[in-house]
This record gives C-alpha cells, structure tokens and sequence, in this order.
C-alpha cells in the first residue's frame, strides 16, 4: 500500500488540515501518516486560536516515524512558525523525499492569521525549492509575491515569480476569484483548470485540493494527470458538502 505524510494544522472541526487530508488519503487508497505543526481551536464558523507545536517536537514526530515507513508524497499545510519550515525542509533532504506538495497556508477562510511574519519568506528560501508542486490561492500568492492578485494577468506573473524559488509546478488556485473559479497551472507552460463556482462559503478546499494531488502522486500518477484528477476529485466532494454547524460547509468523501 502507498503512504502519504501529512504535516499540518489539526482541525478540531473536521473539515481542514490534518482531519481533512487524512479523509483525502482514505478515500483515494492511501494510507495516511500525520504530523502535527498546530492545534487550532475552531468550528464551521471560524479559527479562534492557535496553538503552535513547538518546533523541536515536530522533529521528534518526523524523525521517529521516519525512521520506521518511508512515505511515497508529503504534503504540508499550516506550519506556522518559519523554523518549522526549517525543520521539515531538512527532513525531507535527509531522507531524500520525493513527490513534495506545499499548500502554503498563510490565513483561514474566515480571514484569521495561520503563520509567523516570517513564514512567506521561510517557505520561498527552504520548502519551494524542494517542491513538486505548490498551491497557493489568490490572497496567499498575493502576499508570497507582493503583487495584487486577482487577474488573469496578475495570476499569470505572480505564479512565473514563485516558480523562480524552485518548484517544479505552481497552481493558483482561484476559488476566491470573482465570477468564475479557474485554476492557473505552470510548469514551464501554462494550463488552465475550469470549474464551476458553487454557491456558499466551503471549509478546506484548499487542504483537500492539496491533499488528492498528493494523494495521487504517492499512487505514481503525472504530475499534470494528478492536477486534473484532483479538479474533477473537488467537483465531486463539492457537490457532496454537508453543513454540520451553523457556518461554512464542509466536504464530503
Ligand atoms: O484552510 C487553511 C487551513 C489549514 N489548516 C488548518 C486550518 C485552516 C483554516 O482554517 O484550520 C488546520
């Protein structure tokens, strides 16, 4: 069986991080491995704090499940502080990772701050250059860049400068877009994913997104196939959402 590791924020509500990516893992054939860089406290409603794992503690959980299973992905969500960022980049050159997936989580849907001033540039200098593929949306590709995302254009120039720090695909996702949500890819050339915008405000589209790429790319799917399949993965959890508190909606797999 093919192992995915998750390092990221634990949602207590279910719908993003660590909760999320492990149900991603699960639906798609994956055995799921999880290491926790926060604890949030949080409902469908929004984050209300943030309990940042110490760095020194990541490392223990990375090292010592490392030691033991060699995941085929990794993927890593909310950080939070940028020597956390160190850590796990030296991990991942140490035991020669392949197939990294950076969904660089800076904010929550409800608008909170998920990461330490100096984590834009920590992921840009340590984690981009180990990546396969990175996945910021409009506001996280806006503050990674200091361009002012929201155009086609602006999305065309932003994800040609954050593929200079070394990954070897950048997707924007444009969930947040007006009008219609498209997807720019760029790996040397740029793709564009359609989707249609659904009505409501969703919980972990990012995180899931992220997590069916990785997902897929443990199991050895291209890289462009694994993007495609997760746009069409994201269509269908989309129209599975449920909405189990009074706020946002949460996916369904
Ligand atoms: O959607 C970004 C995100 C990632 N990870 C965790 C979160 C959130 C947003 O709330 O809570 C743990």
């Amino acid at each position: 069986m093919k192992i995915a590791l998750t390092i990221a924020g634990f949602d207590p509500s279910g719908g993003a991080g660590i909760q999320a990516d492990l149900k991603v893992f699960q639906s798609l054939g994956i055995y799921g491995l999880s290491v926790a860089a926060a604890v949030t406290a949080q409902n469908t409603r929004g984050v209300t704090d943030i309990l940042p794992i110490d760095t020194q503690f990541i490392k223990k959980q990375l090292s010592v499940l490392l030691s033991d299973m060699r995941p085929d992905s990794l993927k890593t969500g909310m950080l939070y502080h940028e020597a956390s960022v160190a850590a796990a980049a030296r991990l991942i050159r140490k035991h020669s990772l392949e197939n990294i997936v950076t969904d660089p989580v800076l904010t929550s849907s409800s608008g909170k701050k998920l990461g330490s001033r100096y984590l834009p540039d920590a992921m840009k200098k340590k984690l981009f250059p180990l990546c396969t593929v990175i996945t910021p949306n409009i506001y996280e590709a806006s503050v990674l860049t200091g361009l002012d995302v929201r155009t086609n254009a602006s999305m065309e120039r932003a994800a040609v400068q954050l593929k200079s720090f070394g990954p070897r695909c950048v997707i924007i996702t444009g969930g947040h877009l007006k009008g219609n949500a498209m997807d720019l890819v760029y790996d040397g050339r740029f793709h564009v994913l359609k989707g249609r915008k659904l009505k409501g405000d969703y919980h972990g589209t990012g995180c899931v997104f992220s997590a069916a790429i990785t997902a897929l790319l443990a199991q050895g799917t291209p890289l462009l196939e694994a993007v495609r399949k997760s746009k069409l993965f994201m269509n269908r959890v989309l129209n599975k959402s449920v909405r189990p508190g009074s706020g946002m909606k949460i996916l369904a797999m």
